[in-house]
């Protein structure tokens, strides 16, 4: 078949819109027709060309919500018409990975995800016979896709795409780092790192959780006021502070936070970020993503007093399991998603959603088919 698809030439380029040949679901396959999708600063990281695992030509896009329009054979668990959120950390429940309780990386299909191919180690998208690449298992950013079954989390009928699709990177990753992989208990002081389409959920889930102190840190002022609106209780701007950031956090904190969390993809932030965590205890979560070659670095005595790094991918949470459940918190009103859709539009005008985040205008835009 035929679809419309942004599609991401090579690095650095603003994205193409072209019709693109997708071929159908093979064994354990899904073909999905997307009917949003969210833009994510990884969309972002992988076109610019600072992604190592970046391949082009590509198919970009990982937070999408679409419905199952036909299944390959053996497909047990979705049928069409079925409801789905693409996962771009599958759950396969068999592979050594999800038989551990401590990590979400299902790890069945990683190594041809990461090369922008489907597991049997073939592209189903191409132009003019020749392949295009999958990205992160997903491409939401084709009006439809192909998906293994195992990245796919059915969700309820009722939930509207436009705003679930957000569910399918941010708002999991964000409210999963606090609940999942920070495991923050009431009470504690936390500093969040970037107050933007990450941040702002980390934020929600800090408040659900019961946190005392919640300190947003973001160059930008205007992510004040967001900040508060999801429960942020201070907010520092670092280029106005007049002397050494870290310091400044730790006495906010009365002797550093329990936990901070890095939502940028700066390694020097990610730096700040350990070292103003409370001696003793306090546990910094990287959830951005730094460029090829970049590097973190502390002076080992942060550690050795007691501070640790730890890092969080897609909230540490199992997407067949979780993603349902938080579409559910959805429904009921337990989180706020609308909000932070700040822009809707076409997929023709997908590259005003990448300028829109990099000027700070946007919290999350959506592309709606
Ligand atoms: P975003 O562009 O919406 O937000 C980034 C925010 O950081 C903005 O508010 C910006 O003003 C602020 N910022 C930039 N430089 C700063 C600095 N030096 N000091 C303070 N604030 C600064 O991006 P996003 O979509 O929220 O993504 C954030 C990061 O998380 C990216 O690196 C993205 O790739 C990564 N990410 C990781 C995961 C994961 O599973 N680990 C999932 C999604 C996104
Ligand atoms: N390809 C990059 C790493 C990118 C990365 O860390 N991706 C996160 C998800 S970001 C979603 O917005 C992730 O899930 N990582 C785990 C994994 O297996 O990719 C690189 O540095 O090579
Ligand atoms: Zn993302």
């Amino acid at each position: 078949m035929k679809t419309r698809a942004a599609v991401a030439l090579e690095a650095g380029r603003p994205l193409e819109i072209m019709e693109v040949d997708l071929a159908g679901p093979r064994d354990g396959e899904v073909l999905v027709e997307i009917m949003a999708t969210g833009i994510c600063h990884t969309d972002e990281f992988t076109k610019s060309g600072a992604d190592p695992e970046g391949a082009f030509p590509a198919i970009l896009g990982h937070e999408g919500a679409g419905i199952v329009r036909e299944v390959g054979k053996g497909v047990k668990g979705l049928v069409p018409g079925d409801h789905v959120i693409p996962l771009y950390t599958p759950e396969c429940r068999e592979c050594d990975y999800c038989l551990h309780p401590k990590t979400n990386l299902c790890q069945a299909i990683r190594t041809t995800q990461g090369q922008g191919l489907m597991p049997d180690g073939t592209s189903r998208f191409s132009i003019n016979g020749k392949p295009v690449l999958h990205y992160m298992g997903t491409s939401t950013f084709s009006n439809f896709t192909v998906v293994p079954e195992i990245a796919l989390a059915k969700v309820r009928k009722d939930a509207p795409f436009d705003k679930i699709c957000y569910i399918g990177c941010g708002v999991t990753t964000g409210i999963g780092a606090v609940i999942n992989t920070a495991k923050a208990e009431p009470g504690c002081n936390a500093v969040v790192f970037g107050l933007g389409g990450i941040g702002l959920n980390v934020i929600q889930g800090l408040r659900m959780i019961g946190a005392n102190k919640i300190i947003g840190v973001d160059m930008n002022d205007s992510k004040e006021a967001w900040g508060r609106k999801f429960g942020m209780t201070d907010f520092v701007n670092p280029s106005k502070v007049g002397g050494d950031l870290v310091a400044h956090l730790v006495e906010m904190t009365n002797g550093g936070a329990d936990y901070s969390f890095e939502c940028i993809g700066n390694v020097n932030v990610m730096r700040q970020a350990l070292e103003c965590c409370h001696k003793g205890w306090g546990e910094s979560i990287i959830i951005g993503v730094a460029g090829a070659g970049q590097e973190i670095a502390t002076r080992p005595f942060q550690l050795v007093t007691g501070r640790s790094w730890r890092g969080s991918a897609f909230g540490g949470a199992r997407g067949r399991t979780d993603v349902p459940k938080i579409v559910d918190w959805y429904m009921d009103g337990k989180i706020d998603i609308d909000s932070m859709i700040t822009h809707t539009m076409g997929l023709e005008d997908i590259n005003k959603g990448f300028e829109l985040m990099h000027s700070g205008e946007s919290i999350r835009s959506v592309v709606v088919y």
